[in-house]
């Protein structure tokens, strides 16, 4: 079952990678707007992650530590004290900070800062994301997509790479990775 799961999970994400190639996320990687970090540990030395896109070493050029390997990030996506199907997810995935408050139509940049892809998809509701292994029993959030087939508006943010949201009117606006769900934010604009 693991082993099925591993490769599902390897399949969609090297769909993912494909579509990074056409994402033009390097743009406005400095500036003084408000900055939320996506982040991953993942540990370019467990060759496990070969199998589902890498995790390049150059990360830890940028004060990245990386020590999570393949079966850690399995181990805590899910826990025994929760209902069976229950995502909890490796809390070494994650935007930092998950929370911010700016100004209506003030920019903010997005970068990732981790060894693996993520996405800061703004939707509706939170949910799940394309990539049915890390749902658990979470309906995907359509804004992401479904079955490894991610929306074609989703915009992936390589390892190095950052994305600059524009234009926020004002109110609550909720952000999720549309590969590792449990990736939340909501930013305020006002
Ligand atoms: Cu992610």
């Amino acid at each position: 079952m693991r082993v099925a799961v591993c490769a599902l999970a390897l399949l969609v994400v090297a769909a993912g990678l494909v579509l990074t190639v056409g994402f033009d996320g390097a743009v406005q990687a400095q500036g003084n707007d408000p900055n939320v970090v996506m982040l991953d540990n993942c540990s370019h030395t467990d060759p496990g992650y070969g199998a589902f896109g890498g995790c390049p070493e150059g990360s830890a050029l940028r004060g990245y530590r990386g020590d999570v390997t393949v079966a850690e990030f399995f181990e805590l996506l899910t826990s025994p004290l929760t209902a069976m199907g229950q995502i909890i997810g490796h809390p070494s995935w994650r935007n930092e900070p998950s929370y911010i408050t700016v100004r209506a139509g003030q920019a903010v940049r997005v970068s990732n800062r981790g060894g693996r892809v993520h996405t800061f998809t703004e939707v509706e509701d939170f949910g799940g994301g394309f990539v049915p292994p890390l749902n658990g029993t979470m309906v995907p959030a359509p804004e992401c997509g479904a079955n490894g087939v991610p929306n074609p508006n989703v915009a992936f943010v390589g390892v190095g790479d950052t994305q600059r949201l524009e234009g926020m009117d004002a109110g609550l606006h909720k952000f999720q990775c549309c590969i590792h769900p449990w990736m939340r934010a909501a930013i305020r604009a006002e």
